[in-house]
């Protein structure tokens, strides 16, 4: 009994490296560099560690960088890169990040997750 309190996500899709490329932060337009992050999809959130953060860890982990879905746009996009299977969310701060995988079926796989966390996040 009697813990301290600590930040646990409702997990919704679990641990998978992403190449995710930061393009936009609050409006301004930022070089593009992408990075493999291992991502996780809560309820309204998406979390992405430099390394990847073991079940025991997520707690005590290295701080994620967090993309808030509430009113986020999710689309495919052919424009914005030449890799394959990429999508782009655009958070209602401004901030639009590309997010990329080889496989087509892991990408849809994640676009269909956010696209639904983001639907049920933004009719809070
Ligand atoms: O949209 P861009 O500028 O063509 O994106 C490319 C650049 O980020 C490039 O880095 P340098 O600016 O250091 O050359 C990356 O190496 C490329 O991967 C980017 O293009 P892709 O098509 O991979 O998103």
């Amino acid at each position: 009994g009697g813990g301290v309190a600590v930040f646990e996500p409702l997990v919704e899709l679990n641990g998978e490296h992403l190449n995710v490329a930061k393009i936009s932060e609050s409006g301004k337009k930022q070089r593009k560099n992408w990075t493999l992050m291992w991502s996780v999809l809560t309820s309204d959130q998406m979390l992405f560690y430099k390394e990847r953060q073991q079940e025991t860890s997520l707690k005590t982990g290295s701080k994620p960088d967090v993309l808030q879905l509430c009113g986020a746009i999710i689309e495919w996009t052919t424009e914005k890169s030449s890799r394959k299977n990429v999508f782009q969310i655009r958070t209602n701060t401004g901030s639009e990040y590309l997010i990329q995988a080889d496989s087509y079926a892991t990408a849809s796989k994640w676009y269909d997750a956010i696209r639904k966390a983001v639907d049920s996040s933004t009719k809070l």
